[in-house]
């Protein structure tokens, strides 16, 4: 019997070797059903989800409330294009707008297509509003950024990776440090041109790197100086995942454009959003942007019954609360053990930095080990482990998931 389930997963793993793109290297397991903080594979062996599909599944797996809107609204009207209107769409645009404090919202589907939305209306207001050139608009970035895997995103990205002969690239951006006032500072006095400062609250896939205190604010209040627009990509950090609404919430800044995706479903369907105020909104006119499946009525129903679940069940609470318990357990395990070097993070957004040369290979290996323990979750860059459980999760269940943890790093022979 065991054997048999063994070689199903086999069998899953070689149809995706043999048919798909090898363009992920998965943690040798097969799930085959969520539900709330748990995935179980197709032996039937139950896990924690410490990664919640990189902070999409906030909500919790298969959310019955957001299920629910799905299976409605698919059986009613899926999908209309934005060459007619439907009569959710406008629901939703006054829901999600109200709720986040902006004018108004461009509804689309993945968070790379919200980042390109945003770089496309930060450069239009800067050439019709801004009196800045058409052509030369130049966007600050923050090296270690991640906001995507478009040709335009990878641009400006510095991983080699995730650049390497996928060139020629799109002009128009410069880097800097970033948790660096004075780089910010001097980029916006000595560049011409500047149009907008993109930058995540917190660098997730660069291992959830979290800013000084006082960063984003003093960030924000030096491009108001500077008449820059101020682009939060809140994809990952949004949602509740990091204790408030948005990461950038913790510091009372507001963003000119503020990108949302991944939990504004909960995981359940493809949605990303665009906010921004009529000013800077409104120099989109008809035609000049969309997307298929942008707005459609599906995920306007999803997105409003996430965003429900967020409110309705104190998330944001949950993993500010939950977050320090994580925070605090791992500081005081690491007195002991000398194979992590530290935790860090905000909300259910944290990490560890494993205390060995830059390999991943030590994280991969504890990885694989949590997997044996129960508990799924992934390196990213090198030697730092990301832990990001469904928001939904117990204080019950986290000191299980931290018992875990401990169990493995310790019994773990480097
Ligand atoms: C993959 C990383 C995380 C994001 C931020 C925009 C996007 C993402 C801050 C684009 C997406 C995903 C992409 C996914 C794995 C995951 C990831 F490891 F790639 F970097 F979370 F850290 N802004 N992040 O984190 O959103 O187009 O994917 O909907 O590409 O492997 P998307």
């Amino acid at each position: 019997m065991i054997a048999d389930k063994i070689s199903l997963s086999q069998q899953n793993i070689e149809l995706e070797n043999k048919y798909g793109a090898h363009n992920y290297h998965p943690l040798p397991v097969v799930l085959k059903r969520g539900e709330g903080v748990y995935v179980w594979d197709v032996a039937g062996k139950r896990y924690y989800d410490f990664l919640s599909a990189y902070s999409a599944i906030n909500q919790g797996h298969c959310h019955p409330k957001i299920t629910e809107a799905l299976i409605e609204q698919a059986n009613t009207l899926a999908l209309t294009s934005r060459a007619f209107y439907n009569n959710v769409l406008g629901k939703y645009e006054q829901y999600v707008t109200k709720y986040f404090g902006f004018d108004k919202v461009l509804p689309m589907n993945t968070g790379a297509e919200a980042v390109e939305t945003a770089i496309k209306l930060c450069r239009k207001y800067a050439y019709e509003k801004n009196n800045i050139p058409e052509n030369k608009a130049t966007i600050i970035v923050c090296e270690g950024n991640f906001h995507g895997r478009t040709t335009t995103i990878i641009s400006f990205s510095n991983d080699p990776e995730a650049r390497k002969n996928f060139g020629p690239f799109t002009p128009g951006f410069i880097k800097i440090p970033y948790n660096d006032l004075n780089a910010l500072r001097d980029a916006l006095e000595q560049t011409p041109n500047i149009a907008g400062f993109l930058v995540e609250p917190i660098q997730g896939e660069a291992g959830v790197f979290v800013p000084d205190e006082g960063y984003l604010k003093s960030a924000k209040a030096l491009c108001e100086k500077h008449n820059t627009l101020f682009i939060a990509d809140e994809v990952q950090t949004g949602i509740a995942r990091t204790g408030k609404l948005l990461a950038v919430d913790h510091e009372n800044v507001k963003p000119d454009i503020l990108i949302l995706g991944k939990a504004l479903s909960g995981g359940a369907y493809p949605v990303s959003a665009v906010l921004a105020n009529d000013a800077i909104m409104m120099v989109i006119k008809p035609g000049q942007h969309g997307s298929t499946f942008g707005g459609n009525p599906i995920a306007a129903k999803v997105a409003i019954a996430a965003l429900d679940v967020i409110k309705d069940e104190k998330l944001a609470q949950n993993a500010e609360e939950l977050g320090q318990l994580f925070r605090n357990e791992i500081n005081d395990f690491i007195k002991t053990n000398p194979l992590i070097k530290l935790v860090r993070g905000k909300g259910l957004l944290n990490a560890i930095v494993i205390n060995d040369v830059e390999t991943s290979e030590t994280a991969w290996n504890i990885c694989v080990q949590l997997k044996e323990n129960g508990l799924l979750a992934k390196p990213t860059h090198g030697n730092i482990i990301r832990f990001a459980p469904p928001l939904v999760i117990t204080k019950e269940q986290l000191l299980d998931c931290m018992a875990i943890i401990k169990k493995t790093i310790s019994n773990y022979k480097m």
